[in-house]
């Protein structure tokens, strides 16, 4: 069966090959750091090097920044022996672009492209250098990509297939004789597609596939839904393979997304010099289906994420030698100015267990969907408590008095039977570990709530911990598949 090559909230996929390396980057939105970057010698197995916004003076997630609001849909180009990351940043001034020698990292410090609107930006080079930039709607614009200035204006180039809504995700290629514009259409839910055009030039004119759309799942019983977002690559063998992002509903109807939007692989042919998508690769479990962070080393793994930012002395493991601290900030699980520092939940089934001491504070284990949809086991002294905010709604689903000193706190996700309609994907339990290992449920909440289809938006479930008050210390953090 179809499985995605990155499980996860890792969508809009952008994909380059340098030699025998491809490289990969996914949007990030409201999460810092930000962009994070892949590796992968065979398309499949992917590995994470970084995140090419690591330092807050690259990206910008002011104040009024709401989930699903920061970075949108970046592309990844190799062009003159760098690497190109062109991304928008919905809440600090637009398109910005990034350069490096060295994917892992360090990236440069933005440069602001003021002169190109909207969206999803795209980068391609011609053969004398000229550098274009499409953008969703489908306009281009040219530019110089070391100082960020526009050379004229924008102009419109396609509007995609007639009456499909939101075209948008536009990628440029020089393939052969042609250009190809491969763009999204029908919007990101379940109506998404892909759809390309062809021209002589990089501005065209250009002529519609007549098999467009040439990839959508819409009005299929196929398990990956909202297909769409797509950008080919080349393999060192003379393949081609499309990177997209899909999603993966459960439970009854309408169905349920709770893992965001995932990248998916499929191979590509020619035909009459117009690419044929075949079925989605199915892949060996993806990365971080297993994690165990014990926290004794200072440095973190890129794939833990904050929302907005994380300032150095609010999550440090230098206050306890083998230990996370996080002290509280003054936000909390409600806004998104809170110390929480998660893991994008990547399978349908997982436990997560994670030992703190909140004999300082009060802190936990949370299922973070938004600011306005989360479910938590929260702990101060003495205490444990599970917690929901559904929309406008928040409610203490069950506590339990417990021994002072560390405990170990669980919550276990499984997909639900779907044994009625109105059944929703996934149950969420939620509660704490006695001393002999023994697991106490204090609630057992129906996951649709923590879905994209319930609280809109990009992105997906991100598990972690969180202070809201005083200091909390963490010794480890478990994450099984
Ligand atoms: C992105 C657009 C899209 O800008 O969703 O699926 C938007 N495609 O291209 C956010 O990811």
């Amino acid at each position: 069966m179809a499985s995605p090559v990155l499980p996860g909230f890792y969508p809009d996929p952008s994909i380059c090959r340098v030699g025998e390396d491809y490289y990969l980057v996914c949007s990030s939105f409201e999460y810092f750091p930000g962009l994070p970057v892949f590796h992968s010698r065979d398309l499949l197995n992917w590995t994470q090097l970084g995140n090419a916004l690591d330092r807050p003076e690259q990206l910008r997630l002011p104040a009024g920044t709401t989930s699903s609001g920061g970075l949108y849909a970046p592309t990844l180009r190799h062009h003159d022996g760098r690497f190109h990351l062109i991304v928008t940043n919905v809440n600090d001034g637009g398109n910005k672009l990034y350069t490096a020698t060295d994917p892992a990292g360090p990236w440069s410090d933005p440069i602001p492209l003021r002169g190109v609107p909207g969206i999803d930006p795209d980068l391609a080079w011609d053969e004398d250098g000229n550098c274009y930039c499409t953008v969703a709607g489908v306009s281009q614009v040219r530019l110089d990509p070391r100082t960020g200035e526009t050379l004229g204006s924008p102009y419109p180039i396609w509007s995609g297939s007639p009456a499909a809504k939101a075209p948008e995700a536009p990628h440029l290629y020089r393939i052969g004789e042609y250009w190809y514009l491969v763009i999204a259409e029908g919007g990101t839910e379940r109506c998404h597609s892909v759809a390309v055009a062809r021209g002589r030039t990089p501005a065209g004119p250009f002529e519609p596939c007549p098999a467009n759309p040439i990839l959508t799942h819409r009005g299929t019983d196929h398990p990956v839904q909202n297909t769409g977002h797509a950008d080919l690559v080349q393999a060192p063998d003379g393949s081609w393979w499309m990177v997209l992002l899909g999603a993966r509903p459960r439970g009854g109807t309408p169905g349920w997304h709770v893992l965001g939007r995932e990248t998916f692989l499929a191979p590509v042919t020619w035909v009459d010099d117009w690419p044929v998508v075949g079925e989605l690769t199915a892949s060996k479990p993806g990365i971080g289906t297993r994690s165990h962070d014990d926290f004794d080393t200072a440095d973190l793994h890129p794939r833990w994420i904050s929302p907005r930012h994380r300032p150095v002395e609010r999550y440090t493991t230098k206050d306890r030698s083998g230990w996370l601290t996080l002290h509280a900030g003054p936000g909390t699980l409600d806004d998104l100015d809170v110390t929480f520092l998660g893991l994008r939940q990547q399978d349908h089934t997982c436990r997560i267990r994670v030992r703190l001491d909140a004999s300082e504070g009060r802190g936990g284990l949370a299922v973070r969907l938004d600011e306005r949809h989360h479910y938590e086991v929260e702990a101060a002294a003495g205490h444990v408590a599970a917690r929901a905010r559904i929309g406008p709604l928040r409610s203490v689903a069950g506590d339990r008095e417990v021994p002072d000193g560390p405990v170990v706190l669980r919550i276990d996700i499984t997909p639900a039977p779907v044994q009625d309609p109105r059944d929703g994907p996934d149950t969420v339990v939620l509660g704490v570990e006695g001393p002999d290992g023994v697991f106490h449920v204090l609630a057992e909440l129906d996951g649709r709530y923590l879905s994209t289809e319930v609280a809109g938006g990009f992105t997906g479930r991100v598990i972690g911990m969180y202070a809201v008050s005083g200091t909390v210390h963490f010794d480890w953090l478990d994450y099984t598949s």
